[in-house]
């Protein structure tokens, strides 16, 4: 049992009653609480828990630490800018490093989204994405343009915004009204099952916006918002065609193009951003996650400077707050140091290249199991990121998925299960025999399924 745990101060004990008071986010909090799966250390591509056994992380964390848990670059960048400046006030001052992260973003996003604001979270990039989209038309003088089109299993994160253009229905079924918003139909497509990287059926059902713009006007939409690659619904890579075509009817119809990039963004699908790996350049983008490698909470949203000095330029007198939006710890000094720190990492490392490099790797590990195992019905990969589709059980399509996820833990290897997939999102550095690794596991797991 986990009731007696290492950490880095030496021994603690921590009881089993001290879980109760913990309501964990997403997460079954009944289950967790019978039998915890506590993790108390990282390094490199593992983590340990509180048995004292090494679990390999096949999703770098939440899809947040590409490089590797623990770097010591990281860490010891958090620690010089603790010791010179713990905190800044973020609205009205600045402090040096949000600058720099800000001119560090710009220089590896596409050409073209050149301001930077910053958030704490995916959540509230989507957010914010959104709320400048809005401002950007009404200080233009199209203040009727506001509505918000998302995606059918799109994940924009838990704030009122992003579950209301997100289209996951589990996580927007218990909140009834959000904000009014539209979804285009998802890109998951029963031909296009086992395909390696981008699907080759489905550039049409960009077209759906069409029926959209038909419906609603365009004078009334200010935005489409799209993960260029479909993470939590379970890596729905896009299909071949379908992320230009998008771009076109947006430019057609003067409607603003947002990238989710929270998961895509530095280094996961090969490139710096999704936006590069796939050919398709969006006028906004929200990140987060692998911003600072996970190590502290932030987000930034780039954007197209048009789109700042629209909203800038028209905030009346100079002294006054043009974009009354942000958060107390928006670039706050720390996590601006972690940023300043991953971003150099990943570049020194050569990391987004050797995540490209390892891609075709994973890809045929994680397809040699089709076939092999009874119950998988789709395998899907781009980049670092793959996911597995699972039979249902009786219907109910999230129960061997998590039994799956259980059984990989119980032999020391971290997937995510969600709803009917198993998803993988390796560390960049991770090696071909651990990638092998990973993959007999999620078979052998499946294999033992009653
Ligand atoms: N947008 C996207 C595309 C995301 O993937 C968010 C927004 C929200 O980010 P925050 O930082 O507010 O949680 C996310 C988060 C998974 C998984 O395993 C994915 C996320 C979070 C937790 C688990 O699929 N994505």
């Amino acid at each position: 049992m986990w009731t007696r745990s290492r950490t880095m101060e030496g021994d603690v004990s921590t009881r089993q009653s001290d879980l109760e008071a913990y309501w964990m986010p997403y997460t079954s909090n009944r289950e967790f609480k019978k039998r915890p799966r506590m993790i108390v250390e990282a390094e490199g591509c593992y983590f340990t828990d509180a048995d004292g056994r090494r679990i390999f992380d096949g999703l770098s964390g939440l899809w947040t630490c590409g490089a590797g848990h623990n770097r010591p670059e990281i860490r010891e960048a958090i620690a010089n800018q603790l010791s010179r400046l713990d905190y800044a006030p973020a609205f009205q001052f600045g402090h040096p490093g949000a600058f720099q992260l800000a001119d560090r973003i710009v220089e590896v996003m596409p050409a073209g989204l050149d301001h930077v604001f910053f958030t704490n979270s995916g959540s509230e990039s989507a957010d914010t994405a959104t709320k400048i989209a809005r401002a950007y038309w009404r200080q233009s003088g199209r203040p009727t343009k506001t509505r918000i089109i998302g995606r059918a299993k799109g994940y924009h994160g838990a704030s009122w915004g992003g579950i209301s253009f997100g289209g996951i229905g589990a996580n927007r079924k218990l909140w009834g009204q959000g904000m009014e918003a539209d979804h285009l139909p998802h890109t998951l497509l029963p031909e296009n099952a086992f395909s390696r990287g981008q699907p080759d059926h489905g550039a049409h059902l960009a077209e759906a916006l069409e029926d959209l713009v038909a419906l609603h006007d365009a004078s009334n939409i200010a935005a489409v918002i799209v993960e260029p690659l479909a993470g939590s619904a379970g890596v729905l890579p896009p299909p071949k065609g379908y992320l230009g075509r998008l771009r076109e009817i947006c430019d057609k119809h003067e409607i603003l193009l947002i990238f989710d990039e929270v998961i895509t963004a530095f280094g996961r699908m090969g490139a710096w951003t999704g936006a590069e790996a796939f050919g398709a350049i969006p006028d906004i983008a929200g990140m987060a996650k692998q911003l600072t490698n996970g190590v502290i909470p932030m987000g930034a949203v780039a954007l197209r400077g048009e789109i700042y000095r629209a909203v800038v330029e028209s905030g009346g007198p100079e002294h006054l707050i043009e974009l009354p939006h942000g958060y107390t710890y928006s670039g706050h000094p720390v996590a601006c140091a972690a940023g300043l720190a991953s971003l150099e990492l990943l570049e020194r490392d050569g990391l987004i290249e050797r995540s490209r490099e390892m891609a075709p790797v994973f890809e045929d590990a994680l397809h040699s199991l089709k076939g092999a195992n009874r119950y998988i019905t789709d395998i899907r990969n781009y980049g670092l990121a793959g996911a597995l589709t699972i039979e249902p059980a009786d219907g109910d399509p999230a129960l061997r998925p998590y039994q799956i996820a259980i059984k990989c833990w119980e032999k020391g290897f971290f997937v995510r299960h969600g709803g009917d997939t198993v998803q993988l999102g390796l560390p960049f550095i991770v090696e071909r025999e651990q990638i092998d690794a990973v993959v007999n596991a999620i078979g052998e797991a499946i294999d033992e399924l009653d």
